[in-house]
């Protein structure tokens, strides 16, 4: 029998609303009318010890509790990534812990999936079941590899490490494929180092500065954002390629709004710029890379006249724009974007983008890249796994260039059948491809924590028909999202201003650091951190050597004990800066007799990778005419909002009030062709013919007519959260195709196209 639906939960969250209001009790510590003031730093407090949690970025934060309660978040002084200041999201941290949509109780779903009938279950009852269900898998379909493993928060790596320990390679998140994976597997082609979750980009000495739709500013990161300014402001020039006026090529010297999905040419024509003005740093050519020749010989079509027409750029601006590059070399650089995975050719274009730096002569030169270096701090001793643990939380999934290391008995990854990909980590969309087509073998169950598969993966409706073919789907979830409400148990955690999480462990420039987080206040309603919800589903199922520690105070002793710390301390400290030696520049390594540490087999830059070709793929990029929209379409391109992290934070009431929904950029002669007005809502349908929710038009010059531009995150269907509900569009309903990069298996999602089916409608 049903005893929590939909409705309950809507009926429930507005008792909760009504509660906080009545107590008078919002952070802030509001007074009741007429009564005498009472602010929080007037009543009983205490400063707790974290890192942001808002996005992966990590901030080092201060979090002031007044009488139990949060009062205030703000930037650790001491800390090199948030420098004392934090963004709207991280601030808005507190209204998350105090979110009365929160889920607040273990439930077990009664009804059919995705229809939202479930019964409140207490904690033994939750795991036991979700343990049993789990096994029974196992044991009917052929091992734990039947079981798949999909995360995306900082506890989710205790799931993995479930995978790990259990024996499932279909283990991992979105990280890799639908975002940085293309990325990392072109920076360790070419350079064989990682770029890293803190981009070692060298703003404060750079002179120039190509973005390649990089949108910093509208996607924010805290220190990112401020290394941009700060080089902005000192001077750098700036040259933006994007197909719409962001806010970077607001700031630009040169905006260049290039066709969509023609950057590659743009690129490969500075190559040829470069060589053919005899405008490269041959020194360092010569000193640090190999296959110099062979790139020449390849790149020789590639000019900037041809590039100008497949581009739609001026060939004037493209000639400018390399010989500034040139004028300031070895200080000028070109950044990788983040979100790399666009058209599935994007390992081959972020490796043009490399090469071109590396012309530049700027890795490990000041202006350009330095090299990281990371603290040293010991793993905490596990027994060894059956495999290894493939991460799969934030900002994890670089994606490893090395053997497959399955012992035997362990099924190759579903996400791969035939080889598809060459290198990398866990491809999100084709491990959910394979859950409904059970092909190659059947997955039948499946656990996701802190990751929304309905609004980070492509082809959702397809999503929904892998989760319903299988026998059992666990979700752990601080929100009631669409996705969750469809888990046949689900597992709300408490936030990350209620537990602990592991170190993280991080670098600026020269600065490696560890950040510390401790619980600021006690769990609200009846959630648990998730390492707790981890080690007793992994003591259920058998792997309780895995889990060899009582409490995390011990767990994280262990790991700080060989550095000289401990919790206590940490607690009074929040981050530690390693004294470490730190080697920036190639001249630090030179000075020291070392050999640079470029981590290719030739131990150099490898501008012609053998690697590549060995596997029958070009060892220098080229250059493939992306699909045109069909008649009538535009291209849909998609973004970030700077108060807003993917799909998690539109239920929160701060950052609603600042950006609630969404809109869809269209150029202003395209919506004077079909009679559209600026702030009018209308339905767009893609190629094919899905529909999205109705979002208000944009009329605007900063766009190209050829593609139009929605902010990501928006166009929620969950009636348990009324604050996000519906308001604004979703891309992802309108991406049911994907591009599959045959280097890195990231899917490119820039390859959809939409027209305006309708007017109408409101969010
Ligand atoms: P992209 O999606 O690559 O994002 O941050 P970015 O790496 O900056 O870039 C979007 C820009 O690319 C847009 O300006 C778009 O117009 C342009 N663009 C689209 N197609 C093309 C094309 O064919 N060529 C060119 N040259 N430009 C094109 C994403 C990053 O942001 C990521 S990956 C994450 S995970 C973080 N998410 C995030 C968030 O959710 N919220 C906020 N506030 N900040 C975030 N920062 C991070
Ligand atoms: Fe938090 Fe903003 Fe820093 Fe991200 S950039 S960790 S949301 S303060």
């Amino acid at each position: 029998m049903t005893d929590f639906s939909r409705r309950d939960f809507l009926k429930l969250s507005a008792a909760a609303v009504g509660a906080l209001t009545l107590s008078g009790a919002g952070e802030f510590g509001e007074t009741k009318a007429g009564a005498a003031p009472n602010y929080w730093w007037q009543r009983e407090t205490a400063t707790k010890s974290s890192y942001c949690d808002m996005c992966y970025w990590h901030c080092g934060i201060k979090v002031e509790v007044a009488d139990g309660r949060v009062a205030k978040i703000y930037g650790d002084e001491e800390d090199p990534l948030s420098q004392g200041n934090l963004c709207p999201r991280g601030q808005a941290g507190v209204r998350q812990l105090y979110n009365p949509d929160r889920l607040k109780q273990p439930l077990i779903n009664v009804g059919e999936r995705g229809e939202g009938d479930y019964r409140k279950a207490t904690w033994s009852e939750a795991l036991d079941y979700a343990a049993e269900e789990l096994s029974k898998v196992s044991e009917e379909w052929n091992g734990p590899e039947s079981i798949a493993w999909l995360n995306h928060c900082t506890s989710g790596s205790w799931f993995s490490h479930i995978a790990a320990a259990w024996g499932s390679p279909n283990n991992g998140g979105p990280a890799h494929s639908l975002c940085l994976g293309s990325r990392e597997i072109a920076s360790q082609l070419t350079f064989g180092l990682p770029v890293g979750e803190h981009m070692p980009v060298d703003w404060e000495n750079t002179k120039f500065i190509t973005l390649i739709g990089n949108h910093i500013g509208e996607n924010t990161h805290n220190t990112l954002m401020k290394d941009f300014m700060g080089a902005v402001d000192g001077g750098a020039g700036l040259a933006v390629v994007d197909p719409r006026y962001s806010t970077p090529a607001s700031k630009s010297d040169y905006w260049l709004p290039i066709k969509p999905g023609t950057d590659t040419a743009l690129l490969l024509s500075w190559i040829n710029l470069l060589i053919r003005e005899n405008r490269y740093d041959r020194n360092y050519v010569e000193k640090y890379s190999t296959g110099f020749e062979e790139l020449k010989n390849r790149v020789q079509d590639y000019t900037p006249e041809w590039a100008a027409e497949v581009t739609d750029l001026e060939q004037r601006k493209i000639k400018e724009v390399g010989r500034e590059m040139a004028r300031y070399r070895p200080h000028a650089v070109v950044p990788p974007n983040r979100k790399a995975s666009w058209y599935g050719n994007d390992t081959q274009r972020l490796r043009a983008l490399f090469i071109l730096n590396a012309l530049l002569g700027n890795y490990g030169r000041e202006g350009g890249f330095y090299f990281n270096s990371e603290p040293w701090v010991e793993d905490y001793s596990f027994p060894s796994m059956k495999l290894e643990n493939t991460g799969g939380g934030c900002g994890g999934g670089g994606g490893a260039l090395g053997e497959d290391t399955l012992p035997e008995d362990v099924r190759e990854r579903a996400d791969n059948k035939g080889e598809k990909f060459l290198y990398g980590s866990l491809s999100e969309p084709e491990l959910i491809e394979a859950m409904a087509s059970e092909d190659p073998y059947p997955i039948k169950g499946l656990v996701v924590s802190g990751n929304n598969i309905f609004h980070s993966a492509p082809k959702k409706e397809r999503t929904k028909e892998a989760l319903k073919n299988l026998e059992f789907y666990m979700a752990m979830d601080i929100l009631p999202q669409e996705h969750v409400m469809w888990a046949d148990v689900v597992l709300p955690e408490s936030t990350y201003l209620e537990r602990y999480n592991d170190l993280f462990i991080g670098h600026h420039k020269s600065t490696p650091f560890i950040s510390f987080r401790e619980p600021a206040v006690d769990p609200l309603y009846n959630t648990k951190p998730g390492w707790w919800i981890a080690k007793e589903l992994g003591e259920r199922l058998g792997l309780g050597e895995y889990f060899p520690f009582d409490d995390f105070e011990e767990y994280l002793n262990e790991r700080l004990g060989p550095l000289g710390l401990s919790v206590e301390e940490m607690k009074e400290k929040g981050i530690v800066k390693q004294p470490q030696l730190s080697q920036p520049y190639l001249e630090d390594f030179e000075s020291q007799n070392q050999d640079p540490p470029f981590g290719t087999p030739s131990g150099k830059i490898e501008l012609y990778s053998e690697r590549l070709e060995e596997n029958g793929l070009d060892p220098v990029p080229t250059y493939d005419d992306p699909e045109e929209p069909p008649d009538g379409f535009f291209r849909l391109l998609y973004g970030r909002s700077p108060v807003h992290s993917f799909s998690r934070t539109q239920n929160n009431s701060w950052l609603s009030e600042v950006d609630p929904e969404n809109e869809v950029w269209i150029n202003s002669k395209a919506t004077e062709k079909m009679g559209l007005e600026e702030g009018e809502y209308v339905v767009l349908e893609n190629q094919d013919g899905k529909k999205s929710r109705p979002i208000k038009v944009k009329k605007t010059e900063r766009i190209r007519d050829d593609c139009v531009y929605m902010v990501h995150g928006f166009g929620h269907d969950t009636p348990e959260m009324e604050r996000q509900d519906g308001k604004g569009a979703s891309d992802i309903e309108m991406q049911s195709d994907y591009e599959l990069d045959p280097i890195s298996g990231s899917v490119g999602m820039n390859v959809n196209y939409v027209r305006v089916a309708e007017k109408g409608g409101s969010s």
